[in-house]
């Protein structure tokens, strides 16, 4: 049996111990499989820009890491879905507080997670506010750490009333992605969401602010498709008030450049005091989620694999290191030392090479399957494309839709770790059962008789069959067996 060594946690100095993590049994082996040509729907000068974002491509995210640092404190709008005793909830889980840092704290705090998270590809600016009207800080904070580290990937994220005033800066400072969030199009929808802005020194509100709001956006989207800069736009799903119009968003943002859209749920809960909260507005259900990116799946590409995270979030997508690196825990003096990035990506180049064969081989052996329809698998991974986590030890489930026509990444369902100190507790289990509702599969590199049991009784399967296996290929195994086919074996 393979040990088991935690992506998370590990900080690895050599090549094979870093393959280990990716996969938990060693990996490939062979000397052959280490190119790392892009997916065929991107132009490969897009592929090289997004191939190790984790935001802008769902296949960077199971190998690298985001860290975002709390520079940005000052807004100059209000959101209903907002109170600013917390993070902004554009790009940030609503009712969060994160350590705000100085630009100086920031660098040091970069500069340690850099040499001890061999992930690490992105450094994005998030709020706590705004990083456009706050730019003074967020300017500097990037121009300290690109210092430090030239090949880390600068990001940032607004919600595009001052944009307009630094794109000509952000594209001198080889900041290539960006992200707006756009709610509406539509000024009179806007006024049910923005009560105010701050511009040019004065308070608008009404039907006035919402439109200068559009118009900036949009002029801000313009500018930066016209320099080449990546835009995302992360638009916030409120039932009731923009669910329906965001298909229009879509279409104008698309229209627009745009490179990504992402759709998150308003989370509304009258313990963060925002008038949304308080009032009583309500968040999408997760199939009203799913019926509406479905929608738009032929629009602008969607981002489904969005976790909201922190303004101070640190590590790969579903998990959060953030408390491994606050303030009082770092030295005070720093130095960068590449050696462990620079290793690990040489490792993910081979392990990716042979992850893309596997998608390709996998939509080959579905496109022979003719009659079921689409079913859903949940699978636990720690990260590197495999079926790599205990049963037990996840706190999220990656949910993929399978049927002839391919696999797709939908989403992932959060739930609370089952197995802590080795036992199992039964009020989790069921709190799991219910988050995993409508799965029909759940793929995971061990699990114990009793979860399974239990699991069972709820009508959800449970296999271990595909420990280790790329996702794809798991996923692909299991599916041609249960539907009568024999899975082809790939070189
Ligand atoms: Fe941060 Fe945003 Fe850049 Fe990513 S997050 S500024 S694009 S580096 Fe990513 Fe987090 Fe979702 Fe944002 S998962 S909330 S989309
Ligand atoms: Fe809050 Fe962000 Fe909206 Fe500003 S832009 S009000 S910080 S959610």
């Amino acid at each position: 049996m393979a040990q088991l060594i935690n992506l998370g946690t590990l900080t690895p100095t050599a090549a094979q111990d870093m393959r280990v993590a990716l996969t938990g049994d060693g990996g490939c082996s062979s000397s052959s499989c280490g190119s790392s040509d892009g997916p065929s729907d991107l132009p490969p000068e897009i592929w090289e820009k997004v191939k190790d974002h984790p935001c802008y491509s769902e296949e960077a995210h199971h190998y690298f890491a985001r860290m975002h640092v709390a520079v940005a404190p000052a807004c100059n709008i209000q959101c209903n879905y907002c109170n600013r005793k917390y993070d902004c909830a554009n790009e940030s889980r609503p009712g969060v507080v994160s350590e705000k840092l100085t630009p100086v704290q920031a660098r040091r705090k970069v500069i340690t997670v850099a040499n001890e998270v061999p992930q690490l590809s992105v450094l994005g600016i998030a709020g706590p506010g705004d990083a456009c009207y706050d730019w003074n800080k967020t300017r500097e904070t990037f121009a300290q750490v690109s210092q430090d580290i030239p090949d880390i990937k600068l990001c940032l994220s607004t919600n595009g009333l001052a944009l307009p005033d630094h794109v000509d800066e952000i594209a001198r400072m080889n900041i290539d992605h960006v992200t707006i969030t756009i709610n509406m199009v539509d000024p009179e929808i806007g006024t049910k969401i923005y009560p105010w802005i701050f511009y040019r020194n004065k308070r608008w509100t009404g039907l006035d602010a919402s439109r200068i709001l559009h118009e900036r956006q949009m002029l801000g989207l313009d500018m930066l498709t016209a320099r080449g800069i990546l835009t995302k736009i992360n638009s916030v799903m409120i039932p009731g008030i923009n669910d329906e119009h965001l298909i229009e968003v879509n279409k104008v943002v698309k229209a627009r450049g745009a490179f990504l859209h992402n759709i998150m749920p308003l989370i509304s809960d009258p313990a963060h005091g925002t008038h949304f909260g308080l009032t009583g507005q309500r968040g999408p259900r997760a199939h009203e989620l799913k019926a509406l990116q479905d929608q738009l799946s032929d629009g602008t590409k969607l981002m489904r694999h969005c976790r909201q995270c922190r303004a101070d979030a640190v590590g790969l997508l579903g998990e959060d290191r953030g408390q491994e690196f606050t303030m009082d825990q770092l030295a005070d003096e720093v130095s960068y030392d590449p050696s462990r990035r620079e290793t690990y990506r040489e490792v993910v180049a081979q392990e990716r090479g042979e992850h893309m064969k596997q998608r390709r081989a996998a939509d080959a052996v579905l496109a022979e399957i003719e009659t079921e329809a689409p079913v859903l698998v949940a699978v636990a991974t720690k990260g590197g494309g495999r079926i790599n986590q205990h049963f037990g030890h996840a706190r999220e489930f990656q949910v993929y839709e399978v049927s002839a026509s391919g696999i797709q990444f939908i989403g992932h369902r959060k739930v609370e770790n089952y197995c802590e100190g080795g036992w199992g507790e039964d009020a989790t289990l069921n709190s799991t059962i219910e988050a995993l509702e409508g799965i029909h599969m759940v793929l995971c590199a061990k699990v114990g008789d009793c979860p399974r049991e239990s699991m069972g009784a709820a009508g959800i399967e449970i296999s271990q069959a595909y420990a280790h296996d790329w996702i794809e290929a798991g996923i692909t195994g299991w599916y041609s067996a249960t539907f009568g086919m024999e899975i082809r074996q790939t070189a």
